[in-house]
This record gives C-alpha cells, structure tokens and sequence, in this order.
C-alpha cells in the first residue's frame, strides 16, 4: 500500500513571467512530493476570487507555513475534497480574501500532485483514470493587444489560432510556431518600425489596428494551411470587460480614441466573424451582459464557438446562470479564478452536462508549472489555451508531448464540436 499521508507544507515567494511575486507550496507525503505555483491574471473577471489576502503574497505563505500546514499534515492525500473544503473551513470567505485564492491554489494543486506521486502515477492519470487519453488542441496567442501589451497595440487583447488539422501535440505545435513566425513577417509590412516586440503572452505586440492584426492572422493561416495541407482556424479573445467603461455603457477603442455602444459592438462580432471566419470568439461583450452573450450565441453560435472567460469566472452559480440563457457554448476554466482543483472540477462539469465545451486555460503571468497540461488532459477537456511561445507556455507544451508519448498505444486527438471543424 502506497502511503498518501501529508507529513510536510511548506510554502515560499516564487516569481511569474511577469516579474511579480507568487507562492509556491510543496507538499511530502510518506511516499510522494507535490510542487505548485500559483499564475495571476491582468485582465482579471471582478467575480474571480481575491488573489491575495491584504498583507500581499508574504500573509499568503505565512498563513499557509503556520495555519494550513499544521491542519493538512497527517491528513490524506487523496482525500482531494476534504482537503479542498479545508481550505475552504480556514479561509472563512466567500471569495478566499483572508487566505487568498493562489495560496489555495498552489496548495489544492500541491496536495493532488503529491498524492499521484505517492501511487506512482502522472497527475493526468490521477486525476482522470485509465481512460484519460485524448490529447488536447493547442489555442495560442499570436497578436497581442489590450492589457497584454503596449498603448499602440491593438484594441482586441488577443489574436488566436487552433491547428483543427493537426494529427498529434506536436505537429499542432508546429503549425502554430509556423503561424505565429509567418504572422512576424507579415506585421512588418503594416508596422513599418516593427521591431519583433512580444507582450505578455509571447505574441506580437506592434502598433498595427485590429484590422491590420486580422488581416496579419488571416494571411498567415491561410498560407501555412495550404502549405502544410493541414487547417489552421482563426479566434480572438476580446477580454471586452477591460474595454468597458461602464459609466458611459460603452466600449472605448483606445487606439482610435473612440467609443463603440454596445449594440455596435454586438454587429462588429458578428460581421468579423464572417469576415474572417472566426471559429472561437472569446468575452466578445462585458462580463455581466449575459443577455448579449445569448444573444450572440444564438445568431452565430453554429459557426463559433462563443467562449465565456470574465463572464464565468469558473465559477458554479454565475455557469448556471448562463446556461439558462443559453449564453454561450464554451467556457474557460481558470483554475485560479476560483482557488482549488476541487471546484474547478465542479464548475466544469456543470458547463460540460450543459453543454458547455471546456478550454483549460493559463494566466497571462504564469511560472513554470504545467499542471493545466495535466489537468486539460485528465479533465477531458479538447482545448488548451496556452500561448504560442515563451519558456513559460512552452513549458506547458513541452508536457504535454511527455503526456503524448506516454499514452503512445492509447492516444487520440480529442474530438472537436463542429464550429472548429467545419
Ligand atoms: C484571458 C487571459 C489569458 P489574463 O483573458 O483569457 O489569456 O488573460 O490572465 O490576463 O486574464
Ligand atoms: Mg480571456
């Protein structure tokens, strides 16, 4: 018998891919160790849990090495939810302020990789089982823009691309290495003084338009689909809440230094959407517009995926609230936005029986932890949102070409909903 028993916590100030402090917490088991590390938003959803307490990350790691530790160890391991509603029972909040959301996090993801440890087993395994064995697709960022990069860089925070046509991880890899350095190229016929800058996900940040970044993604995946005969779709994540100016009901255009109203708004989506033929449309309108959302859904809803991030916030009660209105057709699931593996487990299976497809996501600043490789693969989830390049998104790649080779006689690319296969 494996022993899963906690024996040691302990946590310490690490730092993410944007030079901000985060904790990491280690758990020893008798017969296993666990390390994980909390990534943090820019464009966070107000209804996310609070990333810190008051005192900062330093409260964070004292609260988890005097209080969390001493209650976690000589419990087991395994026992995911009771150690999730430990966390839970010390916080004593609705949104994890007092002991903070990525100190449970690091925590929650700590405990359940030292438990797969002490089995012997990868955390995808553990968390999923035997049958656990569909790869997901890569969504990854090529053009950046809004919070993720500088004042002259487009207005749309993210311009993305999925390999559909893609026959393994790694030839998907490939095809978005080779988008993302076409899209270079390309970029500098509109930004003449176009350097190679990258923001904070590792795509191009230049001071080119939307337009112009559509026009750069749309040429780019068109010529590498042709040239290497496999399909490369198109997708964006507006993050629309930090476009939002919500004492002048309006969307403000920074670039331009214009307003969009938010019936305007609606029609710009669905006219780029066919234009462009954009398969995956992310937070296109503010994260309490459910009614807009819908609204989407249902006129352009089978031709793309409407994905909700800020909106839901991994978050149960604000995904039923969704579903009822049928508000969109995918959603994000951040395990930060909500602080342990446990509801994150829970808010994607409501979204999944609702319909809902599932995109495991990382955060703009992230570290070197590739638990979302484990978690997309081991949740069942058919996309993984994870940047295109950077050490710390590639970190998540390079894993989930382990996870790949490991599961060599079983394997299988996950099955895609028809608006990205189309
Ligand atoms: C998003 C994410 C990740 P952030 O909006 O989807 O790309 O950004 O982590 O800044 O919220
Ligand atoms: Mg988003």
């Amino acid at each position: 018998m494996a022993e899963t028993m906690i024996e040691d916590v302990y946590a310490r100030k690490i730092y993410d891919s944007r030079g901000g402090p985060t904790i990491e917490v280690e758990v020893v088991t008798v017969d296993g160790f666990g390390r994980a590390s909390a990534p943090a938003g820019a464009s966070t959803g107000v209804h996310e849990v609070v990333a810190f307490p008051k005192g900062g990350v330093d409260e964070a790691i004292k609260l988890v090495n005097e209080v969390v530790a001493e209650k976690l160890v000589g419990m087991d391991s395994t026992d995911q939810v009771a150690v999730d509603d430990l966390l839970h029972e010390i916080d004593g909040t609705e949104n994890f302020s007092r002991l903070g959301g990525a100190a449970a996090l690091a925590t929650s993801i700590a405990v359940a990789k030292a438990a797969a440890s002490s089995l012997g087993l990868p955390l995808f395994q553990y968390v999923g089982g035997t049958f656990a064995a569909e790869i997901p697709f890569p969504l990854g960022n090529v053009i950046g823009g809004g919070k993720h990069a500088g004042e002259r860089a487009p207005n749309i925070q993210e311009f993305l691309v999925i390999p559909v046509g893609a026959r393994s991880y790694g030839e998907a890899l490939e095809l978005c290495f080779r988008v993302h350095r076409e899209v270079g190229r390309i970029i500098g016929k509109f930004d003449k003084s176009f350097a190679g800058g990258r923001g904070d996900e590792g795509a191009w940040a230049a001071n080119i338009s939307d337009e112009e970044a559509f026009q750069a993604l749309s040429e780019a995946c068109h010529n590498v689909s042709n040239e290497l005969g496999r399909k490369v779709v198109l997708g964006v994540d507006f993050a629309a809440s930090s476009m939002w100016i919500p004492e002048e009901r309006a969307y403000l255009l920074r670039r331009e230094g214009r307003r969009r109203a938010r019936e305007e708004q609606i029609n710009y989506v669905i006219e780029v959407a066919e234009r462009y033929d954009l398969r995956y449309i992310e937070d296109p309108l503010q994260e309490e517009d459910f009614e807009g959302f819908s609204l989407l859904t249902k006129s352009i809803g089978h031709r793309a995926l409407i994905c909700g991030d800020d909106i839901f916030t991994t978050n149960v009660a604000r995904i039923r609230q969704g579903l009822e209105i049928k508000a969109a057709n995918a959603i994000i699931i951040k395990p930060n936005q909500v602080g342990t593996l446990t509801d994150a487990y829970k808010a994607l299976r409501i979204a999944r029986t609702g319909g809902l497809m599932p995109v495991m996501s990382h955060r703009s600043g992230e570290t070197e932890d590739a638990f979302i490789s484990h978690l997309a693969v081991g949740l069942r989830c058919p996309v993984i949102k994870t940047g295109v390049l950077g050490g710390e998104r590639i970190v998540k790649h390079n894993e989930l070409i382990r996870i790949e080779e490991m599961l060599e006689n079983v394997k299988c690319m996950a099955e895609l909903p028809p608006q990205l296969t189309r």
